[in-house]
């Protein structure tokens, strides 16, 4: 049986602000979505009873989850701390593990973390960046400058987001500020 045809369509991408248009989908995310995260336990309470702060925002224009379609999205990454630790997204495991993701960074930025079993990437990106993520690496972008980090990815419609790990194991590395200079740090935790 022959597939269904989609019509072509484009999107129009405001490279400052990161909207795209139309988008179907968009998330934000607050710091009470990502509760357990960020390392200082105290400093997010305090800021989840000051204002609950936007991390992130998410558009998205969906097409069908279906093999062989792709997913174009726009992140935007504000600026700020949780006690040191850069604001950063969630980060996520794809669910079709096999699955490679492309980023663009268009403006701001600062690191791209990626890991797998025990392995650990780090990648610094700014605008222009073409960002690689390999079929079966975790990935977390974190924001160490001043303005917002707005990046564009594209990925299989059937890879799916897989939360879960993140949320229990977190990633091997943090990064935080350090004399105003984003710093890695491991959360190995050490044999006593
Ligand atoms: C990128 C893509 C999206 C992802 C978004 C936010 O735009 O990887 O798939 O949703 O970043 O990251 P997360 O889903 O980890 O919160
Ligand atoms: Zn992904």
């Amino acid at each position: 049986m022959k597939p269904t045809l989609m019509d072509p369509f484009s999107l129009t991408l405001d490279i400052t602000s990161g909207q795209l248009k139309p988008a179907t989908s968009h998330v934000q995310r607050r710091l009470s979505h990502m509760r357990g995260m960020y390392g200082d336990a105290v400093a997010e309470q305090t800021l989840l009873e000051q204002d609950d702060p936007l991390i992130y925002e998410v558009f998205q224009y969906d097409v069908p989850n279906d093999n062989g379609q792709l997913l174009v999205c726009t992140t935007v990454l504000y600026p700020g701390q949780v006690g040191n630790e850069y604001y950063m997204t969630k980060g996520h495991y794809h669910v079709k593990a096999d699955a490679a993701e492309v980023y663009l960074v268009l403006s701001g930025c600062g690191k791209l973390l990626m890991q797998v079993d025990d392995r650990f990437s780090v990648l610094d990106i700014g605008p222009g960046t073409v960002a690689y993520v390999p079929p079966y690496w975790a990935h977390r972008t974190v924001n160490t400058g001043r303005t917002p980090c707005v990046f564009l990815a594209v990925y299989p419609a059937d890879a799916g987001h897989d939360y879960g790990r993140i949320e229990r194991d977190g990633f091997l590395q943090r990064v935080v500020a350090h004399a105003g200079e984003p710093r890695l740090i491991s959360t190995h935790k050490q044999a006593s």
